[in-house]
């Protein structure tokens, strides 16, 4: 969408210098490689870093260091006054409004989104490219289970090793400056960040059958998933989640 953030003062007002500017002392979270790795939870991350420091690395130098999912207005209320919820849908979850920044080549490993929300993510800075497969295709996409993320690279494909991949088929897209990706609720999402940037994502809800299926998702990630892999060890438990995932592959 080329208009969702038309009356936006944030589109004139919000950038690298003026987050630096005014709030370059606030301590901010920032997540290495993607999040699916062995032993690492959903959204926990122990790495902090100054914002200004942050901000000047992926102004100027690729890496991999994203900041995800940051209710940055927990911190900074004001900032909400820059934005509006346009009225095209009813019901956004208004105290979760989230930011993501990430410098070029940052990438964010396929999953989707845990609370099943529809997402509005509107790009300020940068470009960014993203692969979508809706939720029919997460077998093809050897989800583990239990979770909403899997180990295939979306940026380099094996497909030897994951050949039910070909059979997927999804959408790759191109998001820049000003412009808003609609995700649907439950829909996988590969991100690759082409150059650094930050986004805005607006979320809202999809009804009272969906928000019981989120519960039971988060109660299986957050709850069985995350005991499993204490009981287990967490590359063991990683282990045989991934050969479940490649045996339900292989059967389709
Ligand atoms: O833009 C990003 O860095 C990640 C966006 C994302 O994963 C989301 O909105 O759920």
């Amino acid at each position: 969408m080329k208009n969702f953030s038309a009356d936006w003062a944030a589109k004139n007002k919000w950038s690298f210098d003026y987050f630096k500017a005014r709030y370059p002392d606030l301590m901010v979270p920032v997540y290495g490689e993607a999040f699916a790795d062995t032993g690492k939870s959903y959204t926990s991350t122990d790495d902090k870093m100054l914002f200004g420091d942050y901000l000047d690395l992926i102004a100027n130098t690729p890496t991999q260091l994203r900041m995800f999912l940051f209710n940055i207005f927990k911190y900074i209320p004001d900032l909400c006054q820059d934005f509006i919820y346009p009225d095209i849908v009813d019901h956004y979850v208004k105290k979760h409004p989230f930011m993501f920044f990430g410098g070029a080549t940052s990438k964010v490993d396929a999953h989707f989104d845990l609370d099943l929300s529809h997402v509005f993510l509107t790009q300020f800075y940068g470009k960014k490219k993203v692969i979508l497969f809706g939720p029919e295709y997460s077998t093809h996409l050897y989800r583990h289970p239990l979770t909403v993320s899997c180990n295939v690279d979306l940026g380099n494909p094996d497909f030897n090793k994951y050949p039910k991949l070909l059979e997927a088929r999804g959408y790759e897209c191109e998001i820049n400056n000003g412009e808003t990706l609609f995700i649907p609720s439950g829909y996988w999402h590969y991100i690759y960040y082409v150059e650094g940037g930050f986004a805005l994502s607006l979320r809202a809800r999809t009804g009272l059958p969906r928000l019981a299926l989120a519960g039971i998702k988060m109660f299986n990630l957050l709850i069985v998933d995350y005991n499993m892999s204490r009981l287990l060890g967490a590359k063991r438990w990683y282990a045989m989640k991934e050969q479940m995932a490649i045996k339900r592959a292989s059967a389709l």
